[in-house]
């Protein structure tokens, strides 16, 4: 039904993101390497304090990464609570291609940057982070919310033209975060899940309320069973909303495609945006929300 290849990923920043993964793709033709490259572009992005070693930090003033990949058939891998690493998301990738694991922290994760030849960055924040961090350290709130204006973790999620699907997932997490908190993004099932026999699902937002749905494998499932990924995204956020308090306060948004190429994007309030590319487009849809 829909036009393949076909990405999708979260927030404005999708948009350079596809560009990025539809580039890769007509280099390489893997629709692993889209995902893995998309993403990529975004971890480098200084205006994004979301995602990569430019994000807010946890309440230490530590910026720790979370990143999850996964293919249709299966593979995935994922790193969590990672420092000084650049590109989280090609560390997933050696997880899941290099180790007979599928999920690597901390420092062991580093140390496996470092057996891997990634390059170790300085610690140190950039300097609109550390601007950020200041001013957060004056009250030290701790109100570990996603609200509307305070989100950009980039999942994407892609489907080639034979059907081989890929997904990608990278964020520094919750801002002022408890020290080792870690999110949806890197759990494999919660932000991100792939399935060539059905479909795949990525998810943004406050990844407490997301993990505790398995909110992307429920997606999946409920594909399976038969609905649109457009009323699996609906069922998920229902879901979602019943298990969680203080929901007029959380934001939390997911993002689906199906073997067939049909696309799905729902949130609980308004706000959430999403990027769909093509060999020949690549545009800015806004999803409908639940409330
Ligand atoms: C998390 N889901 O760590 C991530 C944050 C996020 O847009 O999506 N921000 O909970």
């Amino acid at each position: 039904i829909g036009e393949k290849p076909l990405i999708l990923s979260t927030w404005n920043h999708g948009l350079p993101a596809n560009a990025a993964a539809i580039s890769k793709l007509k280099e390489t033709g893997s629709i692993l390497d889209a995902v893995e490259a998309g993403v990529m572009d975004t971890e480098l992005d200084m205006d994004n304090l979301s995602v990569g070693l430019q994000g807010l930090p946890d309440r230490e003033g530590i910026t720790t990464l979370d990143a999850s990949i996964m293919t249709g058939d299966g593979s995935c891998g994922s790193v969590a609570f990672v420092r000084q690493v650049k590109h989280p998301i090609s560390l997933a990738r050696v997880v899941m291609e290099k180790t007979p694991h599928v999920m690597i922290v901390g420092e062991g994760a580093r140390q496996l940057a470092i057996s891997e030849g990634f390059p170790i960055e300085k610690e140190e924040l950039s300097p609109k982070a550390k601007e950020a961090y200041e001013k957060w350290k004056v009250t030290s709130k701790y109100k570990p919310v996603i609200n509307i204006e305070n989100h950009d973790t980039i999942g994407m999620i892609g489907i080639d033209k034979n059907g081989q699907m890929a997904g990608s997932c990278t964020t520094s997490g919750l801002a002022y975060k408890m020290h080792g908190r870690v999110g949806d993004s890197p759990i494999i099932g919660a932000g991100l899940y792939v399935d060539n026999e059905v479909g795949a699902a990525t998810a943004t937002g406050l990844g407490e309320t997301i993990i505790r749905v398995c909110g992307s494998f429920l997606i999946v499932e409920l594909m399976r069973q038969g609905r649109t990924p457009q009323e699996a995204c609906e069922e998920a956020v229902r879901r979602l909303v019943s298990k969680s308090k203080n929901i007029k306060d959380v934001q939390a948004g997911f993002l689906a495609i199906n073997k067939e190429g049909q696309v799905g994007a729902y949130a609980i309030h308004p706000g959430f945006n999403f990027a769909q590319g093509t060999l020949s487009s690549n545009a800015l849809i806004d999803s409908k929300s639940y409330f």
